[in-house]
């Protein structure tokens, strides 16, 4: 009996090294405060934008402000009424250092990817997209912009960069 009583205590031992059990504890609070900040985030974004578009080939914002280092959630609302392949937009943002010229002429041939290039130097400058959108279609993206300055954001449906397009200052 002694000898069973004293295995037990080695299993229960063992067990309370197991991450569930650690998670329990109220020793290791950590975690689960972990967990509930990332359910946060999903839902709430420090500042909410909302950028219409339309058959025009217009966005209602050209200049848009935001804080340094906070959450932005940005929807695109499509409230055109012209079928997405002969005007479909969405609202692509670059990195500071990006030339907005050039990545919408890459952007014109990618069909297959709704406008946005594939390679890696097009990648590598993009900082946020939507997808492309249809009439009565929209699209919400999160983002965070880490340092102040000013950002061009645009549509890269083939011919519409020229006349939607517009700036972020980060702040
Ligand atoms: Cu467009």
């Amino acid at each position: 009996m002694k000898q069973i009583l004293q295995n037990s205590k080695i299993f229960a031992a063992a067990l309370s090294l197991s991450p569930a059990l650690l998670l329990a504890e109220p020793s290791t609070v950590v975690p689960v405060a972990e967990k509930k900040e990332e359910a946060m985030a999903d839902k709430k974004a420090d500042l909410e934008i909302v950028v219409t578009c339309n058959d025009s080939m217009q966005f209602d914002k050209k200049a848009i402000e935001v804080p340094v280092g906070k959450t932005i959630k940005l929807v695109l609302k499509n409230v055109g009424k012209a079928p997405k392949v002969a005007m479909g937009h969405n609202l692509v943002i670059l990195k500071k250092d990006a030339n907005l010229q050039e990545w919408a002429m890459k952007a014109m041939p990618a069909k297959d990817t709704e406008f946005i290039p594939s390679d890696e130097d097009s990648q590598k400058k993009l900082l946020a997209h939507t997808k492309l959108l249809g009439p009565d279609e929209e699209d919400a993206i999160t983002f965070t912009i880490t340092e102040a300055g000013e950002y061009e954001y645009f549509c890269s449906f083939p011919g519409h960069f020229a006349l939607m397009k517009g700036k972020i200052t980060a702040k």
